[in-house]
């Protein structure tokens, strides 16, 4: 599975983060959260940074000045495909991995984050309670307006903020239409939820669907509404803009060798 890792930026810690990198990361550093993306074009529409709360992520030191938080089987996996500063000294196993923390997704919910092409400049981390351990980086951008499962947690995260322990507006940013379809029109994601009568993020059978949905109309169908390839066909734009992502630094590619092959539209 080939997918593209954001450098999604930390601006400002939650407490409990800032308590467990002091002393370990210098002030001066730039700390990334990386999600892992098949969707490189909807970035436009990013409102939010999902953890599994009850996952443990850990943050590694990439170069000087620079750490990415993302699971241990993803930094294990990165390690190989030459990411890690020193990577020519190949780790022999997982506790040679260059790590400084670790902590599970909850203690850094709060934490504002920067994240390349999004039109909201500063969005939160949030808890995901379906987040996958082992897909990926464990690190998911949430797309409201062209993501099913994003569109069904934020909705639910807004509703039970206190549940969650989180303020009520981190769930409430604005959802920008960013991908036109014949379909489902400018927002796929929230006329799939109500198409398909999905009333919360467990409702695991209809998601899935929707997801398939939502990835075929969007890749063969869609037409870009934002950014530098507005007007495009998805289907030509998801490579541009991928490959503007890396030329500026702020993406790279990323492979799961031991994540599920499926056949995939992008
Ligand atoms: C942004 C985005 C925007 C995504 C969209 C999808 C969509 P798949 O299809 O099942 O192989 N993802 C990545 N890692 C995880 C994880 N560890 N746990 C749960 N979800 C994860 O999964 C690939 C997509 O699932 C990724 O692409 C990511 O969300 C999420 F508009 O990134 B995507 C119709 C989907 N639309």
């Amino acid at each position: 599975q080939e997918y593209t890792a954001l450098k999604v930026k930390v601006t400002e810690w939650s407490q409990a983060a800032a308590d467990l990198v002091k002393g370990k990361v210098e002030d001066d550093a730039n700390v990334y959260f990386v999600p892992a993306t098949l969707r490189p074009e909807t970035m436009y529409g990013q409102t939010a940074i999902f953890l599994g709360p009850k996952i443990t992520y850990g943050i590694y030191k990439v170069s000087e000045k620079e750490y990415y938080v993302v699971t241990k089987r993803a930094a294990w996996n990165m390690a190989f495909q030459g990411v890690f500063f020193n990577s020519e000294n190949f780790p022999k196993s997982q506790d040679q991995l260059p790590l400084v923390a670790e902590a599970t997704g909850s203690t850094f919910v709060g934490t504002s984050v920067s994240a390349p092409l999004a039109l909201h400049d500063t969005i939160k981390v949030l808890p995901m309670e379906t987040v996958s351990a082992t897909k990926g980086t464990g690190v998911v951008t949430s797309v409201p307006s062209d993501s099913p499962d994003d569109f069904a947690t934020i909705t639910d995260l807004a509703k039970k903020a206190d549940y969650y322990g989180i303020k009520k507006e981190w769930a409430e940013l604005e959802i920008l239409p960013l991908i036109e379809t014949p379909t489902y029109g400018k927002l796929t994601a929230p006329a799939l939820v109500k198409q398909l009568k999905i009333n919360s993020p467990k409702d695991a059978t209809q998601l899935a669907q929707a997801k398939d949905l939502a990835y075929s109309e969007g890749f063969y169908k869609g037409t870009m509404l934002v950014g530098e390839f507005k007007g495009e066909a998805v289907q030509t734009a998801k490579d541009k803009v991928r490959q503007a992502l890396i030329r500026d630094g702020l993406a790279f590619a990323f492979a799961d060798p031991s994540g599920k092959v499926v056949s995939r539209s992008g």
